[in-house]
């Protein structure tokens, strides 16, 4: 009876405290207080992509396409070569808090060009000068991993993750950076890959010209699918989410255990 009573406990404790499940959403975003832009790149109507907030339509450009294939529903396609989304400043119109925030897609890259950004702001398309934030690969900054970086007091303020772009190749990953008191950060796939705690100023320029999904100011293009594009106005948490166990399997834990100690009288 002792033995029993210890294993319905320790069936208990393993049920309870088993390691919870680790997962990125699995749904498309909802807008929330803190959303400046969303875009679930499902559908474009004379080359306008919406804006799920409603104040910055995406305008494609070049060969960008939504294709079904996305990670949730449809998503964008880009070549690599001149296609990508306008999305004008989402910052104001109406204006939005600048000195914090962040920036995320999930994408499937074909390739690993050597300059690549997923989502940039700053001056126009083929204008050569970003002034706002770089989620991307820029190899005087960055070297060749993914990073995150703000321009910020004149300077680029870097978060670097350490993870090739080449090793993102073939398959979808959530990519995101933010900025604010916590610093700069990078995240990939929900783990805080990189960070610069010391550098929580924002950037520089609320008043930059455009936000590009795909590309930035110098046409560094991005090849592959980028799906579920969205810009808040906080430093989110992008830790995977902790996924409790479902109730049912709580309730077989003294189901279990019974059967353990019918088991052992039978042997007995
Ligand atoms: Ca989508
Ligand atoms: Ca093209």
């Amino acid at each position: 009876m002792k033995k029993l009573i210890i294993l319905f406990f320790a069936t208990a404790i393993f049920l309870l405290f088993a390691p919870s499940v680790n997962a990125l959403l699995t749904t498309p975003y909802a807008v929330d207080a803190n959303t400046v832009a969303l875009y679930h790149l499902d559908s474009e109507v004379g080359g306008v992509t919406p804006d799920s907030v409603g104040n910055h339509n995406g305008v494609l450009n070049g060969n960008a396409q939504i294709t079904s294939a996305g990670k949730f529903g449809g998503g964008l396609l880009l070549d690599g070569n001149g296609d990508y989304v306008r999305l004008g400043n989402v910052h104001q119109n109406p204006p939005r808090d600048y000195s914090q925030g962040s920036v995320e897609a999930w994408v499937n890259l074909t390739a690993a060009p050597g300059y690549m950004v997923v989502l940039g702001s700053g001056t126009e398309y083929g204008s050569s000068w970003d002034n706002g934030w770089f989620l991307g690969r820029h190899p005087g900054f960055t070297g060749s991993s993914l990073g995150f970086m703000i321009w910020s007091s004149g300077y680029w303020r870097v978060a670097n993750s350490g993870i090739t772009l080449e090793s993102l190749v073939g398959g979808w990953h959530h990519i995101a950076g933010t900025w604010g008191a916590k610093g700069i950060e990078v995240w990939v796939d929900g783990v805080l890959m990189g960070n610069n705690p010391g550098w929580t100023a924002p950037p520089d320029d609320p008043n930059y010209l455009t936000a590009l999904i795909g590309t930035d100011s110098w046409t560094w293009a991005t090849p592959g699918t980028l799906d579920e594009v969205r810009i808040s106005d906080i430093q989110r948490d992008f830790a995977a989410t902790a996924v409790p166990l479902p109730a049912s399997l709580l309730f077989l834990a003294p189901g279990l255990a019974a059967i353990a100690g019918l088991r052992k009288k039978l042997r007995a």
